[in-house]
């Protein structure tokens, strides 16, 4: 613990009594969705933690302070604040020093849950290898934070809109466990299945606390990538996004969008794109992802 946090009354009084406890980031609230539907899903994926009988901290760097858990007041006016800095592991002390709102990518999120020591986090996607890498080297501070940080981080895999097998490959290069939840395939976002293989598999929340629990008594550093897909219900298919995906990508080639700009113009154009289809699949699957981050902490937490 630093002077830098400041912890919410809950997430305060959950850490001290061993209780379960989910991190969430806020990227995907300022960065990733419009208002008002950011709010209204950073609340739904709260609840649905507290009514899987957890305690969710959402992060966000404000005043100079990291907030772990953010009461209403201060999630309400994130998801209204405008020019709010994306914050990934090289801007987190910058953005301290300045006293700018910032929002925590999964990297920075990673890094202030391992700092109070919560072991879960629950989010859409991870970032990860972006197409054309080999011109542009653009591959997300995410990867290697897995490398690093000891979080079990539950997604619905990486973005359907980067390079998925650099993505994976990058991963192994890095030692980090990708572990599907369930079936076999590594999903794609928006979608259950990529088409590719995932390295691991588990099917129970409980051999996934022991998986972590083992990884720190072995005295390995990093965490876990635990992939959870889209439920049946809400997923769209693979044939109708990916020449959507290839039309984003040629435009953001086209209008030289570069860096941080990359991820959040592409999520923009898929939404016009799929007339907000894909606001939608995202939504239901974060929700499912806390759901499954809810679980796994309460193993974790279990005595
Ligand atoms: N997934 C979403 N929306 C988002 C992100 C992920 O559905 O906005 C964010 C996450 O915070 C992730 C970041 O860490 O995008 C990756 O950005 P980059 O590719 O610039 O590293
Ligand atoms: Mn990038």
């Amino acid at each position: 613990m630093n002077d830098f946090m400041i912890l919410a009354p809950d997430v305060k009084v959950a850490l001290g009594a061993g209780m379960p406890v989910v991190a969430l980031e806020s990227t995907i609230i300022t960065h990733g969705m419009p208002y008002p539907q950011n709010l209204e899903t950073a609340q739904a994926v709260e609840a649905e933690i507290r009514a899987a009988g957890a305690v969710p901290a959402t992060m966000a760097v404000m005043g100079g302070k990291i907030r772990i858990g953010l009461e209403a007041t201060y999630l309400e006016a994130l998801a209204q604040a405008k020019d709010v800095m994306k914050v990934s592991r090289a801007d987190l002390a910058v953005a301290l020093a300045t006293g700018a709102v910032g929002a925590t990518t999964v990297a920075a999120t990673m890094i202030c849950a391992a700092m109070v020591g919560i072991k879960v986090f629950a989010t859409g996607g991870i970032g990860g290898v972006h197409q054309g890498a080999e011109d542009s080297f653009d591959i997300s501070a995410d990867l290697r934070e897995f490398a690093e940080t000891p979080v079990t981080v539950v997604a619905a895999g990486a973005k359907a809109i980067l390079d998925l097998p650099k993505t994976l490959e990058t991963l192994e290069t890095l030692g980090v466990p990708v572990i599907a939840y369930g079936q076999d395939a590594f999903p794609a976002f928006w979608s259950r299945d990529s088409g590719l293989p995932a390295p691991l598999r588990m099917d129970h929340p409980a051999e996934i606390a022991a998986a972590h629990r083992t990884r720190q008594a072995l005295g390995l550093p990093g965490g876990q990538l635990v992939t959870n897909p889209i439920p049946e219900a809400d997923e769209l298919s693979r044939d109708m996004l990916s020449p959507l995906i290839a039309q984003a990508q040629a435009e953001a080639d086209a209008a030289g969008v570069t860096g941080k700009a990359v991820t959040p113009f592409l999520l923009q154009r898929l939404f016009e794109l799929t007339e907000g289809r894909t606001l939608a699949a995202n939504i239901a699957l974060v929700k499912n992802n806390a759901r499954l981050g809810a679980a796994i902490a309460k193993e974790l937490a279990a005595p």
